[in-house]
């Protein structure tokens, strides 16, 4: 089966699309600037962006999932020795009027098994679970592979 299929099958006829990107605020959280990496079909991504809680209740992240990958993990980078290698995170806490930033190097959103391309000036859409403001869905917009921030 070729990939257009499989994605046609999952009622995912269009899942990338070139389009404008914007801030988008959801209950108390304002989602910034949301971004991936370019990646291969097949491999892994990584997107990111920066979570403000405007409100006075904390929040958490507690999990991601996209059309584009089967699995989307919460990793963070840690140092073993002399090396950064990412680890599985259960969450990522939002505390009450702070901005947690998922950037290269740090917090970031691990896409597992691309089922397609992630291709640069396209976008993908990820679906974020939060304990409190519960389910949004934003566009990442697609860099560089390489590329170590947000594009203005
Ligand atoms: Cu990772």
């Amino acid at each position: 089966m070729t990939t257009r299929r499989i994605l046609i099958a999952a009622g995912l006829a269009a899942p990338l699309a070139a389009r404008a990107h914007h801030d988008t605020n959801h209950g108390s959280l304002t989602l910034i600037h949301p971004w991936a990496r370019a990646a291969r079909a097949g491999g892994q991504g990584a997107g990111f962006m920066a979570i403000r809680n405007n409100g006075a209740e904390a929040d958490r992240l507690l999990s991601a999932t996209t059309p584009a990958a089967p699995t989307v993990e919460l990793h963070t980078h840690i140092r073993d020795g002399d090396v950064m290698r990412m680890r599985p995170v259960n969450d990522i806490p939002v505390p009450a009027g702070q901005t947690v930033r998922l950037q290269p190097g740090g917090l970031h959103l691990m896409f597992i098994g691309l089922s397609q391309e992630l291709r640069q000036g396209q976008s993908m859409p990820v679906t974020l679970v939060f304990e409190r403001a519960g389910a949004v869905t934003l566009q990442l917009e697609i860099q560089a592979a390489g590329a170590r921030g947000h594009a203005h």
